[in-house]
């Protein structure tokens, strides 16, 4: 599949996660709504309210099965407002559904709602995860059973108003020259529903070996992490957010540090871009989304797969977004 296709255009999916689960492929999208909130940098016109789950056993030309509401904003006993963008694990007979939400005092954490099925319905925890904050989870299983959650988006996400994992009294940027605030990582304890240590930054350097600075806006990390393993590399892949790219860097753990290496998708219709990578049935896929079938508006995203390639030296072919 070497054209991007839309997955469900006539309703407003965004922020694909896909995992294989049974050999069956899931997506957890984010579900877009037309709140009528006007559009501003903090985010506030992605008002979202409850997730679905789709399914599939031919990601190419198979029927995407959607599982219907599997999480709703109003069960959630800490909820505010902006479910955004979430991720799922299984570990030992559960699924883990990790999320973005707002509390009542509209600060972003990480929740988490489980279920016995991939497909749900799940039930969120009565408190977010200890120590979460930002947005954008997404976890990782290594190869010796580990988990890992990555998260962390600036501007309307917060991770400006960390540093060292503590709420500073003016959450800003970092000047042009020093360096870019890191996503975040953390390895998951056995219960699934805690940091098994403080999360640690996740550093991406330069082919120099120096970390990206916080100017460099066409490199450097803003939000929609995602990690992958593909022949004997780890590859951390993000978002750049006011430049619109999604990215990647290359490295051999999967706390890092990470070489940037390049381009994945160039700027979509839509100011975000945001991704997952996934491996079914021997072929690797990138799912995304854009606004093309909203016609632009920018809250109303269509999520989209591709094949994705790769290079004999593990570098990825860079696909066009428009
Ligand atoms: O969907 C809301 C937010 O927009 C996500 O959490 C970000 O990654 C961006 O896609």
């Amino acid at each position: 599949m070497k054209t991007p296709k839309y997955l469900v255009p006539d309703l407003f999916m965004a922020d694909p996660s896909a995992h294989v689960f049974n050999g069956r492929l899931y997506i957890y999208p984010s579900h877009d709504v037309d709140a009528g909130i006007p559009e501003n940098d903090n985010g506030d016109h992605f008002d979202m309210r409850d997730y679905h789950v789709y399914s599939t056993d031919d990601i190419e030309n198979g029927t995407l099965v959607d599982h219907g509401v599997v999480l709703d904003v109003k069960s959630i006993p800490w909820s505010g407002r902006q479910l955004w963008d979430s991720d799922v694990a299984y570990q030992d007979g559960k699924y883990y559904l990790y999320f973005s939400l707002k509390d009542r005092n509209d600060v972003f954490h990480l929740g988490v709602a489980v279920s016995e099925n991939p497909e749900g319905p799940f039930t969120a925890l009565d408190n977010p995860m200890k120590g979460s904050y930002s947005i954008d989870p997404c976890v990782f299983k290594d190869k010796d059973g580990a988990n890992y959650i990555y998260f962390g988006g600036l501007w309307g996400g917060q991770l400006q108003r960390y540093r060292d994992n503590k709420a500073i009294e003016c959450g800003q940027e970092p000047t042009d020259n020093e360096p870019a605030l890191c996503p975040k990582v953390a390895r998951l304890d056995t219960s699934m529903i805690e940091f098994a240590g403080e999360p640690r930054d996740l550093v991406i350097l330069d082919e120099q070996g120096q970390p990206l600075k916080a100017g460099d806006h066409d490199r450097r990390f803003f939000e929609a992490s995602w990690m992958h393993y593909y022949n004997g590399k780890y590859y951390f892949s993000y978002s750049t957010g006011n430049t619109h790219y999604l990215c990647y860097a290359m490295g051999d753990s999967p706390y890092g540090p990470f070489t940037y290496k390049g381009v994945i998708l160039t700027p979509v219709v839509g100011w975000t871009t945001h991704h997952s990578i996934c491996e079914f049935k021997g072929k690797w896929y990138l799912f995304h989304h854009d606004s093309v079938p909203s016609g632009g508006r920018t809250w109303l995203r269509s999520m989209k797969v591709v094949e994705l390639d790769y290079n004999e030296d593990g570098t990825i072919q860079t696909i066009e977004g428009k």
